[in-house]
């Protein structure tokens, strides 16, 4: 068996985040040819659409979205396709652009799901969570004028997680050790801890409200004006999944009107987010440049690497397959 990875590299127009910065994608190249030493691999990158995929081709790595590209990757030989991120939104949107194989479906779409990135993501979460809680971005405002006015502490203080997947999973569980009530609301009404009857209720129950569900068409502004009222006055929001979730004029208005005294986002409808943008000056707004969970090339390619002997070895029910239909 002779993978082929091949790696797509975009410099530019990917439509979330930045493309994977280039010594990131060297080391990662690096670790990945480590990890299947014995299965002769042979990296072939490629940084803009023009390029075609090679016919020869085991297994493609994007981030970007070249339509172009996808519709070269032959379906003859590519088993799968593995996402950077561990949202596959852009990707979805082409996935018209993914051949068929035989039997009529699209060579499988795969997201990241390496563990460091719930470390990761739940240090993101909890380091804002705990801000919120000990009155830190108010501490801080007060510093700048040497203001001296101790803030009465927060009890009981309620943590929702919209989404609960892997991250929200491993975020949840480091939560806990601080909060006590920690509610979630799901797509689906599975889950123990969702207990909520309506969305408008878990809103109104949310004093912490963490963002962890992906992009979907049903997501989409799922967050605006009028939901984000629902969360009880001097509520906090945590955006760690995809900026479109939330309304971002919406919440701009919200804000102003200090019916959310802080807001922790670390992405952004429009990325990277303009200079004159009005977020950056809001006080109560923490911004971050979509960095929240990203895990070392190590991680990345251990991840990837388990999953390519995986389906090698014909196992094709590996974590993170994408379904088309749910959209991640
Ligand atoms: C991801 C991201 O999807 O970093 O993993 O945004």
């Amino acid at each position: 068996m002779y993978p082929y990875p091949y790696l797509s590299h975009p410099q530019s127009s990917t439509p979330i985040g930045q493309g994977v910065p280039g010594q990131y994608m060297q080391r990662f190249i690096g670790r990945l040819e480590q990890q299947l030493q014995d299965l002769h691999f042979r990296p072939s990158v490629s940084m803009c659409d023009t390029d075609t995929c090679p016919a020869d081709t085991d297994f493609v790595i994007v981030w970007g979205t070249f339509p172009r590209f996808l519709r070269s990757i032959p379906p003859q030989t590519c088993k799968a396709i593995f996402s950077f991120g561990a949202g596959v939104d852009h990707l979805v949107s082409v996935a018209h652009c993914i051949p068929k194989q035989r039997g009529n479906d699209r060579i499988p779409l795969i997201r990241l799901t390496d563990d460091q990135r719930g470390q990761k993501m739940s240090e993101y979460v909890l380091f804002n969570v705990l801000r919120y809680i000990t009155h830190a971005h108010t501490y801080r405002v007060q510093q700048e004028e040497a203001l001296w006015s101790p803030v009465s502490h927060t009890y009981g203080v309620r943590v929702g997680f919209l989404g609960y997947g892997k991250l929200a999973r491993h975020c949840h569980d480091a939560a806990k050790a601080f909060v006590p009530n920690v509610a979630v609301w799901t797509r689906t009404s599975r889950h123990p801890l969702k207990i909520h009857a309506t969305l408008d209720q878990f809103l109104g129950d949310t004093d912490v409200l963490i963002v962890l569900c992906p992009l979907t068409p049903e997501t989409r502004h799922l967050l605006n004006e009028r939901t984000l009222s629902l969360l009880p006055k001097g509520a906090c929001l945590i955006n760690a999944s995809r900026g479109p979730v939330v309304d971002t004029e919406g919440l701009k208005t919200v804000m102003q009107r200090g019916h959310l005294s802080f807001a922790a986002l670390d992405v952004f409808e429009t990325e990277p987010l303009p200079p004159s943008d009005s977020l950056w000056g809001m006080d109560n707004v923490y911004i971050t440049p979509h960095c929240s969970a990203i895990t070392s090339p190590m991680s990345v390619a251990r991840d990837m690497a388990g999953k390519m002997r995986q389906i090698c070895d014909g196992d094709t029910d590996v974590m993170g397959v994408v379904d088309m239909e749910r959209m991640y």
